[in-house]
C-alpha cells in the first residue's frame, strides 16, 4: 500500500486555482439569478476567493478574466490579493463578447477584427507582466453555424497566425494554454473543437504552448482520462478546467456528476508523476454556481478534487502493475476499485487539522459569519455578472 505520509504530503502540496467568475452572478441564457452579497468589483471577487483558500489551505491563486476583471492598476490588484493571502493566477482572454466577433475573433474573415482580437491577447500578456501571472489561457468561441459559411482551412490559417503572434510576445517563464470545446456558441464547425486540434497548434508554436482540458467540453461518453494520458505523454498537458456535466457544458461543481471519472482522470495524473506543481499542470476550476451559494460551492469543489486526488494517490501501484503484468484482469480492476472505494474523508480531515485548518471547511465557513457580512456590506453598486 502507498505510504500514508507520502499521500498526505502530496495532498498538502497540491494546488487548485479558483476562477474569479465563479463568485459573480451567473445563470443560463434563460435567466441569471441574482444572489445577495455578490462581489461588485474584481477586488471583492478576490476577497471571496481568499475565503475559499482560508478554509481549504490549497487554493492560493485566483484566475482572472479580462475584461470582466479589468482594473486601472494591476499592481494594486496584485497587492490587494497579496494582502488577502492569495495571488492572481491565470489570465483568461475574452474575445467572444463584442459585436465585432459575430463571425469570430482570431479566425474572423475580416483582418481588422483579427487585429483587434490579437491586440486584446497582447493586452492580456501586458496584464500578466504586471500581476506576475505565468499562464495565458485562450478559449475561442470561433466557428461557423452553416456549411459553406466560411473556409475551414482558411480559418485554421488565420488562427495559427494569431496564435504565433501572441506566442512570440510571451515573456520568459510565461506559457500559452489553449483550451478546446466541441461546440457552442458555434454549432456547425468550431475552430478549436478538440484536443487534437489544440495539440497540433501547440506543437507548431513551441514548448511553452500546452493544451487545457475543460472536463465539460467533450461529447458525451468521451474517455477524458485517455486524452489526459496522451497529453501527459506528449508533455503538453497545460492544465485542467474542472467542472462536471450531465449533458453538455453544464459547468456544475466538479465531482458532482461523475466522481469516478474525476478519480480516473487524477489516476492518470498521479501515475505520470504530474500532480506536483513543478510538473506544470494547472488544476483550475471553471464553474458557475447558478442556484447554490458561491463561496461554499467553491469550497465543496476544492474538497471534491482533493477527495478524488487522495483516492488516486491511494492506488496500490505496485500491486496494480503486478496484476497488469500477469494479465490478471479482475485483480488489476480490483486494485483500482479498492482505492476508489476508500473513504478518504478521515484522512483529509486529519491533514487539515495538521495544517491548522478546521477539518470541515464548509461548516467552518458557515460559522464564520462571512456570508452574512457580505450581504450586509455589499449594498449598492453593480453585482458582478456574466459579461461584467
Ligand atoms: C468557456 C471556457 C473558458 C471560460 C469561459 C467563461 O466556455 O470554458 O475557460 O473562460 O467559458
Ligand atoms: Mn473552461
Amino acid at each position: 500500500m502507498p505510504d500514508e505520509t507520502a499521500v498526505k504530503s502530496a495532498l498538502r502540496a497540491h494546488r487548485i486555482e479558483l476562477p474569479s467568475w465563479a463568485f459573480g452572478n451567473t445563470g443560463t441564457r434563460f435567466k441569471v439569478f441574482a444572489q445577495p452579497g455578490v462581489p461588485r468589483t474584481p477586488q471583492e471577487k478576490i476577497d471571496d476567493a481568499a475565503q475559499v483558500h482560508a478554509f481549504t489551505g490549497v487554493a492560493p491563486t485566483v484566475a482572472v478574466h479580462i475584461p470582466w476583471d479589468k482594473v486601472d492598476d494591476y499592481a494594486a490588484l496584485t497587492a490587494h490579493a497579496r494582502e488577502r493571502g492569495v495571488a492572481i493566477g491565470t489570465v483568461n482572454a475574452n474575445v467572444f463578447q463584442d459585436d465585432d466577433y459575430r463571425l469570430g475573433s482570431v479566425a474572423n474573415p475580416d483582418p481588422r477584427v483579427r487585429a483587434k482580437a490579437v491586440a486584446h491577447l497582447m493586452e492580456c500578456i501586458d496584464i500578466m507582466d504586471a500581476t506576475g501571472s505565468k499562464d495565458l489561457k485562450l478559449w475561442f468561441a470561433d466557428g461557423t453555424n452553416y456549411p459553406g459559411q466560411d473556409d475551414i482551412r482558411g480559418r485554421q490559417e488565420r488562427l495559427a497566425e494569431a496564435l504565433a503572434l501572441t506566442y512570440e510576445r510571451l515573456g520568459p517563464g510565461q506559457r500559452m494554454l489553449l483550451e478546446y470545446k466541441l461546440f457552442e456558441p458555434s454549432f456547425y464547425t468550431t475552430d478549436v473543437p478538440d484536443w487534437g486540434t489544440s495539440l497540433v497548434h501547440c506543437l507548431a508554436l513551441g514548448e511553452r504552448a500546452a493544451v487545457v482540458v475543460d472536463t465539460g467540453h467533450h461529447a458525451p461518453g468521451v474517455n477524458i482520462e485517455f486524452i489526459v494520458a496522451m497529453l501527459l505523454r506528449a508533455g503538453r498537458l497545460g492544465g485542467f478546467d474542472f467542472n462536471s456535466r450531465f449533458y453538455a457544458d453544464d459547468d456544475l461543481m466538479v465531482g458532482a456528476a461523475d466522481p469516478f471519472q474525476l478519480f480516473r482522470i487524477l489516476h492518470e495524473v498521479v501515475s505520470a508523476g504530474a500532480l506536483d506543481p513543478s510538473a506544470g499542470v494547472a488544476f483550475m476550476l471553471d464553474q458557475c454556481h447558478n442556484i447554490e451559494p458561491k463561496i461554499p460551492a467553491q469550497i465543496r469543489s476544492v474538497m471534491n478534487v482533493q477527495e478524488a486526488t487522495a483516492k488516486a494517490l491511494l492506488v496500490d501501484r505496485a500491486a496494480l502493475a503486478a496484476a497488469q503484468q500477469a494479465g490478471d484482469v479482475l485483480g488489476a480492476n480490483a486494485v483500482f476499485m479498492d482505492a476508489y472505494n476508500t473513504d478518504v474523508r478521515p484522512l483529509l480531515a486529519e491533514l487539515r487539522g495538521k495544517m491548522g485548518l478546521d477539518p470541515d471547511p464548509v461548516a467552518a465557513y458557515q460559522r464564520s459569519g462571512y456570508a452574512e457580512k457580505i450581504v450586509a456590506d455589499r449594498i449598492g453598486g453593480t453585482p458582478a455578472s456574466w459579461g461584467s
